[in-house]
């Protein structure tokens, strides 16, 4: 099967009467039924499943080929991970042993990914005694795996033999004078490669490797980091070329930098994009690629949903002793019940699609919204971590990214500081929804020119922001609608 290559939708330029100044752009187009069904119950490929469905990564891959700058081997691979040590490496024995244990215990697991703390291919041994080991145990588990693409070529069909349907590759650059700011040497046929040598060996083996995945049938997920002033204005040459190599998504990830890391670019004051560069970035990058807007960019060790960690609860040592139980009709049993939620939730979009379908293409409206799980706006306002940004319009609610927030509610206090951080995460919506939230932040929000919203509560995400919107539409109508108030500072592009 050749996958096919899907183009995001094009933003239109901005209407003169745009509530807002932006484009409101229009519905994604449908996935064929086949992709459709492999990304289902992906969490990092559909949006949807990922409210629903967990994944393990475990860590049988320390070494690598690439040196990045982003990169310091005594934390996780920046590509797929967030800083911080792997907190246990496993043999290939140990991982199908803890995956099924995991499963076991997590009816949602739905992936096994390879995601480091070095490259899944530079550890090769490893990396396919544990992908055969899971298929072999649970065939019914997605097998996933993230590289650098430097080994991809001659590994392609033994990945594709094993099982494995979902990779992802991160591609930083096409240009080779790009690529030497970013790496500072590859290994290739045991020399040391560096210069702009080293980027284009790098690249040409990215563009064959995701070639060969494709025509496959494996769907390819492509990384790329966004590090302003290094590779931001090339990225969207970089989505268009591996679009037309093969890739079927594309997930643009703000790079992480810090001096704690470690890191070159850590040490030599490199920063990471701000929230306005990367959705600018992912605009530029839109026009030819479907983009993936969820990524947690998580550990390499993680456990559970994407938007929990829950690692430290599944460590080697925790594990039951003996052989896990077969777990597999649970597993089959929570498919068919987030098949049921999931049909309910697109009935009820759906419905409220048809309630806005003739306000004005034009006007659309950014909110926030408050969520645990399930994909129901269900989490309070004081509890939440993170919140999930959305441009709402009649084509729909789209998600534009994530925004990490201070806890607000510490002890059943108010924490003011945690507000001001919330506050600034909000630029630019004109409401959150939320299961609840208290008089004095709602105030606050108010004089922020922020609606709290609390009467969607446990309504799906879609269905409660367009029906919010629905209301918004009303009173843009009878000019009711004052222009969103300035926000102080631009934060940093959400990483958690
Ligand atoms: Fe893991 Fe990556 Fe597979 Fe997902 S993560 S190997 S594709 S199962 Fe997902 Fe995590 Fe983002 Fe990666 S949220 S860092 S994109
Ligand atoms: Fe680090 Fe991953 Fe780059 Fe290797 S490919 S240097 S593990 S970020």
């Amino acid at each position: 099967m050749r996958l096919p290559v899907l183009a995001g939708p094009a933003a239109p330029p901005p209407a003169a009467n745009c509530t807002f100044g932006r484009g409101c752009g229009d519905a994604p187009p449908a996935l064929p039924a086949d992709v459709a069904a492999l990304v289902a119950d992906h969490p990092c490929y559909s949006e949807e499943a990922h409210h629903h469905f967990a994944r393990i990564h475990v860590a049988v891959a320390p070494a690598c080929n690439v040196q990045c700058h982003y990169c310091n081997r005594k934390y996780d691979c920046a590509n797929e991970s967030r800083p911080g040590v792997v907190s246990e490496r496993l043999r290939p024995e140990d991982a199908v042993r803890k995956v099924l244990a995991v499963a076991a215990e997590l009816p949602e697991l739905s992936v096994v990914g390879i995601a480091g703390p070095g490259d899944a291919l530079a550890n090769a041994d490893a990396t396919f005694a544990t992908l055969e080991g899971v298929h072999r145990a649970a065939p019914d588990l997605r097998l996933c795996v993230s590289t650098n693409g430097l080994a991809l070529p001659e590994h392609a069909e033994r990945l594709a033999r094993a099982g494995v349907r979902h990779v992802t590759v991160t591609v930083n650059m096409i240009d080779p004078a790009v690529g030497e700011r970013i790496y500072p040497w590859i290994l290739r046929g045991g020399r040391r490669l560096r210069g702009p040598e080293a980027s284009r060996v790098l690249s040409a083996q990215q563009l064959e490797g995701i070639a060969a995945l494709a025509a496959r049938g494996v769907l390819v997920k492509v990384n790329s980091v966004v590090i302003p002033g290094v590779n931001e204005a090339h990225l969207p040459d970089v989505a268009r070329a591996v679009r037309r190599a093969g890739a079927f998504l594309v997930n643009l990830v703000p790079l992480l930098s810090a001096p704690e890391h470690g890191t070159h670019y850590g040490r030599t004051g490199q920063r990471g994009p701000t929230a306005e560069e990367l959705e600018r970035v992912q605009a530029a990058c839109e026009l030819d690629a479907r983009l993936m807007r969820h990524c947690r960019q998580c550990r390499a060790d993680a456990v559970g949903r994407l938007s929990e960690d829950r690692f430290a609860a599944f460590t080697l040592a925790s594990l039951p002793p003996g052989p896990a139980p077969d777990a597999r009709e649970a597993r089959a049993a929570r498919r068919e019940a987030v098949a049921r939620v999931r049909a309910r939730a697109a009935r009820e979009r759906d419905a409220a699609l048809s309630r806005v379908a003739s306000v004005p293409a034009a006007l659309s409206a950014r909110i926030a919204v408050a969520t645990r799980a399930g994909g129901q706006v269900d989490e309070h306002f004081g509890h939440a971590r993170e919140l999930l940004v959305y441009d709402v319009s009649r084509a729909g609610a789209r998600l534009v990214g994530r925004r990490a927030v201070d806890r607000y509610c510490v002890g059943g206090e108010g924490e003011e500081d945690a507000l001001a951080t919330t506050l600034r995460a909000l630029e630019g919506c004109r409401a959150v929804l939320v299961a609840k939230i208290g008089r004095c932040p709602t105030a606050q929000l108010a004089a922020a020119g922020i609606e709290a919203v609390t009467e969607q509560a446990f309504q799906p995400i879609e269905a409660a922001a367009l029906a919010w919107f629905e209301g918004f539409a009303a009173r843009a109508a009878r000019g009711e609608v004052a222009a969103p108030p300035p926000v102080p500072a631009a934060p940093r592009a959400e990483v958690a």
